[in-house]
């Protein structure tokens, strides 16, 4: 439809969209969903004029997998980027941005893209590589130069995407930017403005912070607690560096606090040295050790969502004095949910409910009338076809996921899906969480088989144990939900054609 005003478009229902994507950001983190521990005023704002899904979820609770999941709109082996390690993802393929582009939409992505490959599909990219950094970054442009840049990555990320709709797109075309910010990914280096934040706040212990695994064996075999030194690294994760430490990644967040200006670094230096003195002084063990790690973890988790929330405010603020945001749908998610201490862990990866949920609030624009809470299941691969919907364009019929455009529109369709199907394949790896497939289902069970060098079933009924400390697998009495839930897994192991995952049912 070129020739038509952008209002024209936007009363045809073409809105543009902002998709604004945090790492590792999780709903404990988020006040709108849970306000035990943070304010996040201006997150809150898109689901306060708009809606919130309670129920939204991942395929695979891992960066690289998720995003590509998110592009794609098909599940890991589907789109064949499962795991970190040993992905290249493969941009020939179909993905979402290339659909919207010949849909009539303008594309851009800016920040965090970690799918290895160039990225295809955008008018426009400006990304950092790899994981990125917070102090200084490095950014890859279109000509494949690399720019150093000036600036906390947050802050940085959020100009150019303003920069972007302000001055670099095709203003007779609806639009479509991804903007994706590192934060809040470890070791979670603040913004010096907020270096002191949340210094005075303690919080609240997690129920489950000294969860004993009891019954669950691929719980137990996870290298990702708090409290132990080999897993949350006292100095790169908890910043108690002193002259002469080595622990693993020493180096790495040494050369990551290289990056900063001089003066940043003194005052960084003078910061947390003086933390560290007192901890080192103190010669903590045992539980005390973990509570100390625990306190650091959540200030500074904070601290870097502060700049988030933040930043999230500017791009509301400049959509509004654009005149864009009755025009626009503004999504915000994060590539997974993240553990706050729950199991006594940080990291992600698992299927249970911290790290499968993510955040998804959405700001809808004129026409869209649904408000408040969303309670039907969703998951990231349904954010493809929504957009595609949004553009008016046809979902091809090998995309997995389903168009939310109906929930967006207030309604509640009766054959809304009633499961989830999940699978996490990045092992062996760092954390060492094993490889696992489950199902969950609307009515609140979870059914999840960890495979490879292990054979192991759990079953929960999140009604009764939300926090999923009671593997029920094999217990008297469960005999048919069991039955139940492999019936629905199979299905929907049939359904998305996970051929690999089928056979392993039957894991002997
Ligand atoms: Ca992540």
């Amino acid at each position: 439809m070129p020739g038509l005003l952008p209002a024209a478009l936007a009363a045809q229902g073409r809105y543009n969209v902002v998709y604004i994507m945090t790492d590792d950001h999780t709903a404990q983190m988020m006040s709108c969903y849970d306000n035990r521990f943070v304010s996040t005023p201006n997150l809150d704002r898109i689901a306060a004029d708009g809606v919130k899904f309670v129920n939204s979820y991942v395929a695979n609770s891992l960066s690289g997998p998720s995003r590509a999941c998110m592009i794609t709109g098909k599940h890991s082996h589907k789109n064949g980027f499962t795991n970190n390690e040993h992905g290249i993802f493969d941009g020939s393929q179909q993905t979402m941005p290339k659909l919207m582009r010949a849909a009539g939409y303008e594309t851009a992505l800016i920040g965090k893209w970690h799918l290895v490959s160039t990225p295809t599909g955008f008018d426009y990219f400006d990304i950092v590589p790899g994981q990125g950094d917070y102090y200084n970054p490095d950014f890859i442009k279109m000509d494949g130069s690399t720019v150093t840049e000036k600036g906390y990555v947050t802050n940085l990320i959020t100009d150019k995407a303003i920069d972007w709709m302000a001055n670099k797109r095709d203003k007779s075309k609806p639009f479509i930017l991804f903007i994706h910010h590192k934060a809040c990914h470890r070791p979670w280096l603040p913004e010096m403005k907020y270096i002191r934040a949340y210094e005075d706040q303690t919080f609240a212990l997690p129920a489950t912070l000294y969860d004993d695994y009891e019954g669950r064996e691929a719980a137990a075999a996870q290298e990702m607690e708090i409290g132990n030194n080999q897993h949350m690294d006292i100095v790169y994760d908890n910043k108690m560096y002193r002259p002469g430490a080595n622990t693993r990644l020493t180096d790495l967040y040494l050369s990551m606090l290289s990056r900063m200006d001089s003066k940043d670094r003194a005052d960084y230096d003078y910061f947390y040295d003086s933390i560290a003195n007192r901890f080192y002084a103190q010669n903590l063990t045992g539980k005390a050790l973990t509570e100390f790690k625990y306190q650091r973890y959540m200030r500074d988790y904070a601290k870097v969502l502060k700049s988030l929330d933040d930043n999230v405010g500017r791009t509301l603020d400049y959509l509004r004095d654009a005149g864009l945001l009755d025009s626009t749908l503004v999504v915000y998610t994060s590539d997974q949910g993240f553990y706050m201490g729950e199991h006594g862990w940080f990291d992600k990866r698992f299927m249970y409910e911290e790290s499968f949920a993510t955040p998804l609030v959405m700001r809808l624009p004129n026409g869209l009338s649904a408000r408040g809470d969303i309670k039907e299941m969703v998951q990231n691969i349904d954010y493809a076809p929504t957009f595609l919907d949004i553009a008016g364009a046809k979902i091809p019929d090998d995309i997995q996921g389903e168009s939310l455009l109906p929930l967006l529109k207030g309604k509640h369709p009766a054959d809304w899906r009633k499961s989830l199907y999940y699978h996490y394949y990045e092992y062996p790896a760092e954390h060492s969480v094993k490889r696992h497939y489950g199902v969950s289902t609307a009515d609140g069970w979870k059914l999840i088989h960890f495979y490879q060098d292990i054979n192991t079933w759990e079953l929960y009924n999140l009604n009764e144990d939300p926090q999923e400390l009671h593997n029920l697998y094999g217990q008297p009495g469960t005999e048919k939900v069991t039955k139940r839930l492999m019936k629905e897994l199979v299905k929907l192991q049939k359904q998305y054609d996970d051929q690999d995952a089928l056979k392993l049912n039957n894991q002997k």
